[in-house]
């Protein structure tokens, strides 16, 4: 496993976790992976262009309509990601409580492309104007996630209509399960403290079931997004 030590810069540098062994969060990393694993081995964060589509039916799965594809996108600080409308119709603009804090919003016309970089670490919201009371949205993680994880939960407490709130929630429960593994990386061999101590601390909240409050510095610094 000497592969998944990076030299000492990049560990400072936040590594990531490793994948998930779920199969749809695997299929969600794989766009990222490729590059981080660049980036590692390098030793410097290579940025690289990563794309979402707006679409009107999932490709590989009809039932599912409105989507961006991938829903969760996890990107490396630095990244772009170019949102692409394939079908007409749609656009991609960011929920402004839903971002890092100090991150300027993002918002696209409706059927015209936007590339985005992403220079702050975190969760970053987003979501189609047309087709918002569908639930059509999506998020992008970047580098320690977990940093606004608390305001974006808040952000989506009363999130409406409810297929909105829906696919919130479903996001919502991919990204926490992702956020696991930070936790369990503290005190491993290739996990030296990927985050502050409030925010393992509220990590370990997060392992359990989904709380509706957590008051942490974390919430209260990014509450004021
Ligand atoms: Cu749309």
């Amino acid at each position: 496993m000497s592969r998944a030590l990076p030299p000492a810069g990049v560990l400072a540098a936040r590594p990531l976790p490793r994948p998930l062994p779920t199969r749809r969060a695997t299929l969600l990393l794989m766009g990222a992976a490729g590059a981080v694993a660049l980036a590692s081995a390098r030793g410097v964060q290579a940025a690289a262009e990563h794309r979402v589509e707006a679409r009107n039916i999932h490709p590989e799965d009809r039932s599912r309509r409105m989507i961006y594809r991938p829903e969760i996108l996890r990107i490396a600080h630095g990244d772009r990601i170019r949102f692409v409308p394939v079908d007409r119709g749609h656009n991609v603009e960011s929920f402004p409580d839903m971002l890092p804090e100090d991150v300027e919003p993002f918002r696209a016309p409706v059927n015209e492309a936007l590339t985005v970089q992403f220079a702050a670490e975190g969760t970053h919201g987003y979501f189609c104007r047309p087709h918002r009371g569908m639930g059509m949205m999506g998020v992008v993680l970047v580098g320690d996630f977990t940093r606004n994880l608390n305001a974006v939960r808040a952000a989506g407490e009363n999130l409406a209509p409810r297929p909105l709130k829906r696919r919130f929630d479903a996001i919502l429960a991919e990204v926490e399960a992702l956020a696991r593994p930070w936790h369990r990386a503290k005190g491993s061999a290739e996990g030296r403290a990927p985050y502050s101590t409030v925010t393992q601390r509220s990590m370990k909240k997060l392992s359990g079931r989904c709380t509706r409050s957590m008051p942490s510095r974390a919430a209260q610094t990014s509450g004021s997004v």
